[in-house]
């Protein structure tokens, strides 16, 4: 059998992998041929993402690709809102910011200073965070770099660059930046203009599916990949990705993309873009064929992840499983926090910045690592809870399950304790969402499979999925969402 293989690049903040995906109508497998570490750099100007490292293991991995057999496409994801400029030769200047960098906070004033928070939320629908790519020009603009500026490509579109020497901005990832109209999406000159943006900077848009360009020769020499194979656009968000691939067929699902974030929302067919959904800070990001992916961002595994890596600094390496089953030993409720709360947001000390919070709020901290795990997936839970709670309200429907995807679902604790705070029942799976919608929507442009009805069919009947329904006491979580206080949703 000579089922048609593609190549996925799915970058993410802390690894990048290249994954072959064979696609047939009742077959798709996934395999991990590269996997590197996604290190970023602190230079004197601030936190940077190592471009060129990430370029070379994914060129590594299409080797690894090449070598596993035939390979029909080529597809490109990472994570949104970061850029590189390009110079008027096509050369790229300086190296990428890194989201999580401090310069924005007082970008984004100057932003709003000019464009009022309610005139860019009419157009663009995007939550405020501020690292959106429209902050983070803002701060660019002070740098000479800045005068030498031709064009603007998100990550992904960077790689595609490199890998093609195409230019284009892809949409999902697109709407993204702040400049992106979610009405029309296009992107919007009227916001462009507004802030006294070049217009020029910003490439044709294109949308998942579309053709990206070809192999360059030296890249399809090094690679091993032949001459002419195709880069395909695909929801080059992974969170895009990531919705694509949600195994739901209920039209009433809500899904949580758990990862270094919690992206948790619902499919929409138009934004939301009243002040009541501005002032609660949900996102409409723009999905495969047009649809809203109307979400919030929470903060997510960052706050587990982030607190083994201070563990670890301190010269302890308790493993993810030991830490789990301590977690599942540890007092229930001992201790609750908005983990959407800006301290968490900068890397460094978590488990410091969460006694903080702990003490600044009456409670006392936890005393050991299980606590402190224990204390993150509760919170977790609530705050998947209150967020899907309020989008429901927010878009004026009934939620009936909640999918929950990406690495984060096979942390069994968290995907129960999510469907007993919500009273939902909880999919689990598949782990890797983004990869799959990366694949797929790359074989759905070469015909194989339909749209997105299809593409979700045969996820569920191809991966493994967990079911959790809601267990224990509700009242218990009410209680703990309450000592939050009014909730920032
Ligand atoms: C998840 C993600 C998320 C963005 C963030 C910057 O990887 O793409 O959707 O908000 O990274």
């Amino acid at each position: 059998r000579h089922d048609p293989v593609f190549a996925a690049v799915d970058l993410g903040a802390t690894s990048g992998r290249v994954i072959t995906g064979r696609v047939s109508p009742d077959e798709l497998v996934l395999t991990e041929v590269h996997r590197f570490a996604n290190t970023p750099v602190r230079l004197p100007d601030g936190l940077r993402w190592d471009v060129l490292s990430l370029y070379q293991g994914m060129l590594d991995g299409l080797r690894a690709a090449a070598r596993s057999g035939p390979v029909t496409s080529v597809g490109i994801d990472t994570w949104a809102v970061d850029y590189g400029l390009l110079d008027s030769d096509g050369a790229l200047l300086g190296l990428p910011f890194h989201y999580r960098d401090g310069r924005n906070a007082s970008a984004s004033d100057a932003v709003l200073a000019v464009c009022g928070a309610q005139e860019l939320y009419a157009v663009s629908g995007l939550q405020h965070l501020p690292f959106n790519t429209v902050f983070q020009l803002a701060a660019h603009r002070s740098t000479a770099q800045w005068e030498a500026a031709r064009t603007l490509l998100l990550m992904p579109d960077l790689l595609v660059y490199w890998l093609t020497g195409t230019v284009g901005a892809e949409v999902t990832n697109a709407s993204t930046t702040g400049l992106f109209d979610a009405r029309t999406g296009t992107w919007s000159d009227a916001l462009i203009g507004r802030l006294g943006l070049e217009r020029s900077l910003f490439p044709p848009l294109r949308e998942p599916g579309d053709p990206a360009g070809t192999l360059l020769p030296h890249v399809s020499e090094f690679t091993g990949l032949p001459a002419g194979t195709p880069v395909t656009a695909v929801a080059s968000h992974d969170t895009a990705s990531a919705v694509a691939a949600v195994p739901a067929s209920e039209p009433g699902f809500a899904y949580v993309s758990c990862g270094t974030w919690s992206l948790a929302g619902l499919e929409l067919d138009a934004p939301v873009l009243s002040e009541e959904s501005r002032a609660a800070n949900f996102t409409n990001e723009r999905g495969v064929d047009g649809t809203v992916r109307y979400l919030r961002n929470i903060m997510g595994m960052w706050l587990l992840e982030e607190c083994r890596r201070t563990w670890e600094r301190e010269g302890g390496s308790p493993s993810l499983a030991g830490l789990l089953a301590d977690a599942a030993r540890a007092r229930p409720f001992a201790a609750v926090i908005d983990p959407d709360d800006p301290v968490f947001l900068a890397p460094g000390d978590m488990p410091s910045r969460i006694d903080a919070v702990l003490t600044g709020t009456g409670q006392a901290p936890p005393d050991g690592p299980g606590g402190y795990v224990r204390c993150v997936l509760e919170s977790l839970a609530l705050a998947h809870r209150r967020t899907l709670r309020r989008a429901a309200q927010l878009a004026g429907r009934e939620l009936s399950r909640i999918h929950l995807v990406g690495g984060g679902s096979r942390n069994e604790l968290l995907c129960q304790w999510t469907a007993d705070a919500t009273g939902l029942p909880v999919t689990a799976g598949p782990a890797e969402a983004t990869a799959l919608g990366n694949v797929l929507l790359q074989a759905r442009a070469h015909g194989l499979v339909g749209g997105t009805a299809d593409t979700r069919r045969l996820v569920a009947r191809t991966q493994e999925l967990r079911h959790y329904t809601p267990q224990g006491d509700p009242g218990a979580w009410d209680r703990a969402a309450d000592r939050l206080g009014p909730a920032r949703v």
